[in-house]
């Protein structure tokens, strides 16, 4: 049994969305850590559907056909030495849980094998273990039918099931045992909270020496009878309202403009800060899965890159950064051989990041804003909040740090108060300080800030500008 990854308290984290184990332990030690990420969200773990038949598509890692840890991202092997090298590198891994249900199909092949029908997995569950409406979920204004029923046709395990219950903490106890450091807590709005309690209450009594991270998937438009606030006892929320928030302030849709994001946070209908995730898009909410709607993605370039800005230098919340392959089908799976088998991002020992992987988390304005994060993390207010009443903002973060952001089509330029100390910054969103510390890299500006906290800039249209004291 391996200690578990320090829970250095997770300021970012980032979803490596469909990378190897190999790939993302080669991340944690060339990027991540070096670049100020300390968690990465991976792909389910557990033994999935296969389907040769459909072009092996991203979901059929949220078909679970039993809890051996071989999938399409690699072995049980290569899955603990990830979470090894990752440790060492300063990075936890929070694994992706799927425990409301298992496959929607009638039978198939596993990743590891495993050959099942639907309702029946060799080993693991039989039809009793599973709940009785055995009908799509169709109701959203009804609890019962939102919990027993079947997401997409998914058999929907009995959760209220001491030994359903036993089985699910088994798994996730493993992968603690193996140094995972926290789970995203897939379909959590599918699961009756209280029996979601029970399930990580046993989980935890099992590990009272590991802080775990614990993030609930609860998809809360606000208008339902299972709401975000039912699952605050047992973890943090992903907050799917702020990215729609997010996308709409920076595509101008419902009149919404940047300076209004001044307010963003609780009186918008968001969890508390300290209860929530929060994001530009997930997996999902890119390709118009789970639910749909305005959120940005990378297909939105600059603004997206503007987008994650602000999350990053804005305190509500826990950033989540997005890292997608590109995609044209919805369904498509990630960049793959003919048989299925995933594709590294590596090439010739270079991350490959301009063609089939996307890499959002290696772009320099969000890479960069990551260490503004880590920076200026200990203050928790905005300071110093300035806009043109429209799409060009400013706010500080006492005197830690400063950014500015104009998403609009003419350049700005403009004279800034903030509470920084006086000195030489670079502008992190193109570059922080080189590796020696001596100069700003990728030839990232140089901002002067004087006595008095000023400092004189022009952001030519679509750009942003930050300051951070650790890069100065
Ligand atoms: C999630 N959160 O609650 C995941 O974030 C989301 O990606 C999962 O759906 C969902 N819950 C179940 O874990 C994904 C796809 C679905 C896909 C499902 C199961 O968004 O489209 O459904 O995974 O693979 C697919 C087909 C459906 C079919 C179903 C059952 O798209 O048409 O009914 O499988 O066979
Ligand atoms: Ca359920």
């Amino acid at each position: 049994t391996q200690a578990p990854a320090a829970p250095a308290t997770p300021t970012t984290l980032v979803h490596l969305f469909e990378w190897t184990w190999a790939d993302i332990a080669t991340e944690c030690e060339t990027y991540l850590g070096p670049n100020g990420y300390r968690a990465v969200q991976i792909s389910p773990p557990h033994e999935h559907i296969v389907l040769a038949d459909y072009g092996y598509p991203w979901w059929q890692r949220y078909q679970v056909v039993s809890y051996q840890l071989e999938s399409r991202s690699g072995s049980r092997a290569d899955l603990q030495a990830m979470i090894d090298r990752c440790r060492d590198a300063g990075v936890a891994i929070y694994a992706d849980a799927v425990i409301n249900h298992m496959t929607g199909f009638e039978s198939g092949v596993g990743s590891a094998g495993t050959r099942f029908s639907k309702y029946d997995y060799p080993d693991l569950y039989a039809p009793e273990d599973f709940h009785n409406c055995r009908q799509p979920v169709t109701n959203y204004d009804d609890a019962e039918n939102v919990t027993q029923c079947e997401l997409v046709g998914l058999a929907d395990l009995n959760t209220s099931s001491n030994a359903v219950q036993t089985t699910i903490v088994d798994y996730m106890s493993e992968l603690v045992d193996m140094g995972v450091a926290g789970f995203r807590i897939d379909a959590a709005k599918h699961i009756r909270n209280e029996e979601l309690g029970q399930i990580l209450d046993q989980l935890r009594d099992r590990h009272p020496d590991t802080d775990l991270y614990i993030y609930q998937e609860v998809i809360d438009p606000g208008t339902e009878a299972i709401r975000k606030q039912d699952f605050y006892d047992s973890g943090n929320v992903l907050d799917f309202k702020y990215g729609r928030f997010i996308g709409e302030a920076f595509l101008g849709l419902e009149g919404q403009t940047l300076a209004n994001l001044q307010t963003l946070g609780e009186g918008w209908g968001l969890a508390p800060s300290s209860q929530a995730v929060v994001f530009t898009d997930n997996h999902d909410k890119q390709r118009g899965h789970g639910g749909g709607g305005d959120y940005l993605t990378y297909k939105n370039g600059d603004l997206y890159a503007l987008a994650n800005v602000f999350m990053l230098a804005f305190p509500y919340g826990k950033p989540q950064v997005m890292s997608s392959f590109a995609f044209d089908d919805s369904e498509q799976g990630p960049p793959a051989e003919a048989d299925g088998t995933t594709r590294s991002v590596y090439q010739n020992g270079q991350a490959n990041c301009s063609g089939e992987w996307v890499c959002e988390h290696r772009w320099p304005a969000i890479s960069g804003m990551v260490g503004f994060r880590n920076a200026t993390q200990s203050v928790a207010e905005v300071t110093n909040w300035w806009s043109n009443q429209a799409n060009q903002i400013a706010f500080g973060r006492g005197n830690l740090g400063f950014v500015a952001i104009n998403r609009e089509a003419q350049p700005l330029t403009h004279t800034f108060q903030t509470q920084l100390p006086q000195g030489r910054y670079c502008n992190v969103v193109q570059g922080g300080l080189s590796a020696d510390g001596a100069a700003c890299a990728n030839d990232a500006k140089v901002v002067l800030v004087n006595r008095a906290g000023q400092f004189t800039a022009t952001l030519p249209e679509m750009t942003a500008l930050a300051l951070h004291v650790e890069a100065k």
